[in-house]
């Protein structure tokens, strides 16, 4: 039998959350490690917000927030440019970003010698999780290829139903086709992929 979260829509219910991933100004265009259209999610974000705030379901929203002297920075042998300082402008939510003041902002990657893609690794996140009931995450933001895709992946491995919000995500794409291939990881490990109008009230 073919269940409701194989088929598409999902109705919204009690046990779901919202977690919205890394959303910042050093990821939008522009920025320090600028994701390709990452400004394009940040309206769709709200609208999910604002269904998450109507029916009072619990939202998170993560952010990376780094020491200056990051591990993943080049200057100290890593991977990226110096990105998402802890409390200057590129690590702030753009403006435009409309968080609720019951959101709950989970901070990662805060410590210099340690890497976390995932929202889950080195915070409280799951414990908050289970402290709400939470059965079922909805997952978009920045990046497919990084911080999404690894936070999905936890949330799959600790337990939870696991949504992709897919028209609010995208990718760094530091090869062409990473965003693509960690879609079909994120789905080899059981996540769905859902868009708004799978959210809405189906048109009479
Ligand atoms: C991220 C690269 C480096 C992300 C964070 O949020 O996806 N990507 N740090
Ligand atoms: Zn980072």
């Amino acid at each position: 039998m073919a269940s409701q979260q194989d088929s598409g829509p999902a109705e919204l219910a009690d046990g779901d959350a919202l977690i919205v991933v890394d959303i910042q100004n050093d990821f939008l265009p522009g920025g320090a490690l600028g994701v390709p259209g990452g400004d394009e999610v940040i309206a769709v974000i709200d609208e999910y917000v604002r269904l998450f705030v109507s029916r009072g379901l619990p939202i998170y929203v993560s952010r990376d927030w780094h020491p200056p002297d990051h591990c993943s920075f080049r200057e100290q042998g890593g991977p990226w440019p110096v990105h998402c300082v802890a409390g200057t402008r590129g690590a702030a939510f753009p403006d435009s970003l409309r968080i609720p003041a019951d959101a709950t902002i989970v901070s990662k990657a805060t410590k210099p010698s340690q890497e976390a893609y995932s929202t889950f690794e080195g915070t409280d996140l799951e414990r908050q999780l289970r402290q709400r009931s939470v059965r079922r995450v909805f997952i978009g933001g920045l990046a497919t290829d990084y911080c999404v895709a690894n936070s999905v992946n936890d949330a799959r491995r600790l337990g939870f139903t696991t949504f992709v919000l897919e028209d609010a995500i995208r990718a760094v794409d530091v090869h062409p086709g990473d965003g693509q291939a960690a879609c079909e990881t994120m789905r080899q490990h059981g996540a769905r992929f859902l868009r708004l109008g799978d959210l809405l009230p189906a048109p009479p």
